[in-house]
């Protein structure tokens, strides 16, 4: 028997039904063989555009290739008016909704691998602008609060009461939706980031320069300017860790809220010199002019935790303060299974245990900004300290561990992420929700564990940086980059790392270790690289 299913939406066409009829019927046309030899030819140049190859461990490799898979078969490449779910096409929980997973976590593999459907997921954000602005005025604040859980309307299907208790059967009050304003930050954080890759400005004139500068705007009207100290500070926030609600000056928002005012006063003084015309109707539209120098200040004056005397940065005020156990006496207390740890009141509430990366998100997002010894100092401090309740958690910890050579940790870790819709070791169950299905952030995050982590791979101004750390049983690892507009295919030994220009129109400049190189167009970067045993 052959079945054709076509599965069309309102989105997408005007008469859904006439739509999906039409579509079977070309199917049953082409018929059963040359669909599949179509889908085979399809995921052929996916996997191509994507040229991972893992030399010496089979195992790693189908997990990552797996991976990797489950992400491009959700991602929209015909449209721009959806992105990718939190549990991509698998399951309904969180009502189908994008999160700030997109931006941080799947959208690097799709910028430097497929810019097409990367381009796809920031326009979604810049087309719904206007939930953000519904959103910032709903709570009293002007500019963009993008939503928690944004529907496809760009408004946010968070509600307030998202968990039940399951002592009581009681709805708990949750300030996901209210709190978690890091989300506009990792808005301008994925524009940010795609231009700095694709070097595709064009989206600023589509709509992307207005976001940037009304999410910064957000921000500066939810500062509170402390006298005295004179700083800008954010508090009353939740951030990346969901178990600590309602805190004071989160270090990974107060830090890229500092990014989201830096990328603020560049697309200004970049329309200013480039585009003339434009950047006086976006001021004029935006009423910009007096706030241009309210974000500088705030970007000269925000507070940013930096790392105590041992080097820990503080995830937020007061956290060393709160109680410090192992995870095992955490897990001692609890009274029933899948009872929610998080706030108001769950057991992870006063102590020092937190769900996911936070502090470590921010040491490998912003690296630069760090030295390898506060990561590392701080990687060991939070490793223990993290119940990776979300499947956010592990990827980064890979990264991070990767970024700084310690392999084997960023190996283990790794194989957690990239296995997780393998084996199926995951939280099922926030109190009596349901959170199944597949996990495209951990996927996306998995890709860039190999390359931004394992290779070191890094866009910057005008060219890349590489700082590869193989894992002990790896002989080779081969991928492929886009970066301006040309594809790179990268090979890594334990000895040389090799850049292969294969259509590339322009010279590219590649760092490694404080050294420049140039991968002339269309020839091959061959470096040698001092032994880069990890740890
Ligand atoms: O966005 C995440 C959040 O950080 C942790 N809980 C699940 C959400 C959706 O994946």
């Amino acid at each position: 028997m052959e079945k054709y299913i076509a599965i069309c939406k309102e989105t997408d066409c005007t008469d859904v039904w006439e739509a999906a009829v039409n579509c079977c019927q070309q199917a049953e046309q082409k018929g059963y063989d040359r669909l599949k030899a179509k889908q085979k030819a399809l995921w052929g140049k996916r996997y191509e555009k994507l040229g991972i190859e893992i030399e010496g461990d089979e195992e790693a490799e189908k997990a990552v290739l797996y991976s990797a898979y489950l992400l491009y078969s959700s991602a929209p490449e015909h449209t721009d008016r959806v992105a990718i779910p939190a549990r991509g096409l698998s399951g309904q929980v969180y009502k189908g909704a994008m999160f700030w997973d997109t931006e941080i976590y799947m959208l690097p593999m799709f910028a430097f691998c497929d810019p097409k459907i990367a381009r796809n997921l920031v326009m979604y954000r810049v087309k719904n602008l206007q939930g953000a602005y519904e959103k910032a005025s709903e709570y009293g604040y002007e500019g963009a609060f993008y939503p928690w859980e944004s529907q496809e309307t760009g408004r946010d299907g968070c509600t307030h009461y998202n968990l039940t208790d399951i002592f009581t059967g009681r709805k708990m009050r949750t300030y996901f939706r209210d709190k978690q304003i890091h989300i506009s930050a990792d808005v301008v954080y994925g524009l940010w980031k795609y231009m700095n890759i694709t070097k595709d400005n064009s989206i600023l004139k589509e709509g992307a320069a207005e976001v940037i500068l009304e999410c910064a705007r957000f921000f500066w009207s939810y500062a509170y300017y402390k006298k005295g100290k004179e700083q800008y500070e954010f508090l009353d926030v939740t951030g990346a860790d969901e178990y600590h609600e309602r805190v004071n000056n989160d270090a990974y928002t107060n830090y890229m809220i500092r990014l989201t005012a830096k990328a603020t006063l560049d697309v200004i003084s970049y329309l200013k010199s480039k585009e003339p015309e434009m950047y006086k109707k976006v001021m004029d539209k935006l009423d910009y002019w007096k706030e241009e120098e309210n974000i500088r200040d705030l970007y000269e004056k925000i507070y940013l935790p930096k790392p105590n005397d041992s080097l820990v940065i503080e995830q937020f005020d007061g956290y060393l303060k709160e109680e410090d156990l192992s995870i095992q006496e955490l897990y001692s207390r609890i009274i029933k299974p899948n009872e929610y740890l998080g706030s108001p009141c769950g057991l992870a509430v006063n102590t020092q245990i937190i769900k996911q990366a936070d502090v470590i998100l921010l040491l490998s997002l912003l690296g630069s900004d760090f030295t390898d010894e506060v990561k590392e100092k701080n990687w060991s401090y939070y490793e223990p300290r993290t119940e990776h309740g979300s499947s956010l958690s592990t990827c980064i910890y890979a990264l991070l561990a990767a970024q700084i050579g310690k392999t084997e940790w960023a190996y283990q870790y790794l194989m957690k992420a990239a296995q997780i819709d393998l084996t199926g070791d995951y939280k099922l169950y926030l109190g009596d929700l349901y959170i199944g299905g597949t996990h495209p952030a951990a996927n996306g995050g998995t890709w860039m564990v190999l390359t931004q982590g394992f290779a070191g791979l890094e866009a910057e101004e005008d060219g890349v940086h590489f700082s590869p750390h193989l894992p002990e049983k790896w002989r080779k690892l081969k991928f492929r980059f886009n970066y301006g507009g040309s594809r790179y295919r990268v090979e890594i030994t334990k000895d040389i790392l090799k850049i292969i220009g294969e259509d590339a129109a322009k010279e590219l400049r590649v760092t490694y270790m404080g050294n420049i190189y140039t991968c002339s167009a269309g020839s091959t970067l061959k470096i040698q690289m001092e032994n880069r045993e990890g740890k």
